[in-house]
């Protein structure tokens, strides 16, 4: 039995333009049930984690915007997502600021003894207090699902860390910060840049990457931030970078992960409406759970 949970999170808490905590409502508003519906057994939407409007707070001590809200909101999400494991539902999450990939890695990380992670982004989301230029959480949480970042982080469903190095596949990145590119050189993450893909091709980093990851755990989460496309194709979010993966390629790539039946766990993330035109990216989002989901063109 397949069966599918879907989980929105409208947490905008983790940097600074508002309208990302919209994303779930677009992305539900673009007929993800619909679409993926006869892909499973069973669907379920769980509706939105309540995120609320609060005010921002800068931690004083770390500087990092809304620490304790980023950390409390997560915290709710990582129950729900092991809730969903737990009954043996595929957990889809729908953010959302990529801060909650925190919350999603806590609730999916204690059911497997190898997870492998799949980071579909132009960002490395590899900063800590100390290297971030921003103070925001969204650029972090592949640091701190490492064991990398503020404690009130890392800990968080209490255990730690929750995805080794070794297990982290990148793939995208294209605006790494200088203590990004350090962090990745020292703990040896597999990083395929705009550069391998534009040489060797999306099917070939695919294949290294089901090959690699397939190896050495025992389930895959997939986090795709939107900004992993090129803004042409994916243009409602927070933070652009041009020379992104195309629509095509990004296609291709979810379809490789479902002929491969490698993924246990996703989440999209970074929608933001407001600076969507007429909700493309939540479509295209939608699009590639469809490929995703093992949607076949013939
Ligand atoms: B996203 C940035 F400095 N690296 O840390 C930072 F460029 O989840 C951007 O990938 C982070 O969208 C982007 O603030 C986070 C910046
Ligand atoms: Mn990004
Ligand atoms: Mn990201
Ligand atoms: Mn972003």
């Amino acid at each position: 039995m397949k069966k599918l949970s879907i989980i929105g999170m409208p947490m905008d808490l983790g940097q600074l333009r508002r309208g990302v905590d919209m994303g779930p409502s677009a992305i539900r508003y673009a007929e993800v049930v619909e679409r993926l519906k006869t892909l499973f057994d069973e669907i379920e939407d769980l509706g939105d984690i309540p995120v609320g409007r609060p005010e921002v707070v800068i931690d004083r001590e770390s500087k990092l915007r809304n620490l304790e809200l980023v950390t409390e909101k997560n915290g709710k999400l990582a129950e729900e997502v092991d809730k969903v494991v737990q009954r043996g539902w595929f957990p889809l999450v729908l953010g959302g600021d990529h801060s909650i990939a925190i919350g999603t890695l806590a609730g999916v990380s204690k059911h497997y003894k190898n997870l492998g992670v799949i980071w579909y982004d132009a960002h490395g989301d590899l900063n800590t207090a100390d290297t971030s230029p921003s103070g925001n959480i969204h650029g972090m949480p592949l640091a701190v699902s490492m064991g990398i970042g503020h404690k009130m982080l890392t800990e968080l469903g209490g255990y730690c860390p929750k995805v080794s190095p070794e297990n982290i596949v990148i793939i995208g990145a294209r605006a790494l910060d200088e203590g990004e590119k350090d962090l990745i050189k020292e703990k040896g993450i597999k990083v395929y840049t705009m550069h391998e893909i534009d040489r060797m091709g999306m099917a070939k980093v695919m294949e290294e990457t089901i090959a690699y990851l397939k190896n050495r755990t025992d389930g895959v989460h997939l986090s795709l931030d939107l900004d992993g496309l090129d803004p042409q194709d994916a243009p409602g979010v927070g933070t652009p970078v041009f020379g992104g993966i195309t629509y095509r390629e990004s296609h291709l790539a979810m379809e490789m992960l479902a002929e491969a039946n490698l993924i246990t766990s996703a989440e999209f993330v970074e929608v933001n409406p407001i600076l969507d035109e007429r909700n493309k990216t939540a479509k295209v989002a939608v699009e590639l759970m469809g490929s995703l989901f093992g949607e076949k063109l013939l």
